[in-house]
């Protein structure tokens, strides 16, 4: 087994609209090895997913670069590209969330298979949500007639 201080770590992910969730996961993950290295999922791969992203690649790819935890970020365009990926870049260890739990179990067959608790109480769908009910609310939609 891969010294930790040797061990490269993948992780996968949309990371869109950037909250403590994704940064509690990426340490976490980090913590496992030398260098993370992250799966980005593209636009069009969110389209397949069913997910539309607010923030576009490049813009998540920013954010996600300028991560303490991130060593290096790719693009993810596909469900089916996973254990190339890991050949590829000599990845010793797999993370995601627990979300995902069993779901990415053929990856034990390159390397070792990390599920982690979700962080609770904060999604980028919560925060869409919230964004949403303040443009609703009365006061803002007053202000937008005068802006
Ligand atoms: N996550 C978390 N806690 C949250 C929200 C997200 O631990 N409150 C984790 C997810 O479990 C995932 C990672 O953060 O491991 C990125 O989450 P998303 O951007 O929602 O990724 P997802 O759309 O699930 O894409 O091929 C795998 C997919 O690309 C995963």
């Amino acid at each position: 087994m891969t010294a930790t201080h040797d061990r490269i770590v993948l992780t996968y992910g949309t990371f869109d609209l950037f909250h403590p969730g994704h940064v509690q996961l990426l340490k976490r993950a980090r913590e496992l090895g030398s260098r993370l290295v992250v799966g980005l999922s593209t636009d069009e791969f969110n389209a397949k997913k069913g997910k539309r992203s607010v923030m576009s690649f490049d813009e998540r790819k920013m954010v996600l670069e300028s991560c303490r935890y991130v060593d290096e970020v790719f693009a993810e365009y596909d469900w089916s590209q996973k254990l190339n990926d890991a050949r590829r870049l000599g990845a010793d260890v797999f993370v995601m969330g627990d979300d995902w739990a069993g779901k990415f179990d053929f990856m034990q067959e390159s390397c070792n298979v990390v599920y982690f608790s979700r962080t609770q109480g904060v999604s980028t769908t919560q925060i869409k949500t919230s964004m949403q009910s303040l443009t609703n609310h009365p006061v803002v939609q007053t202000m937008l007639q005068f802006s």
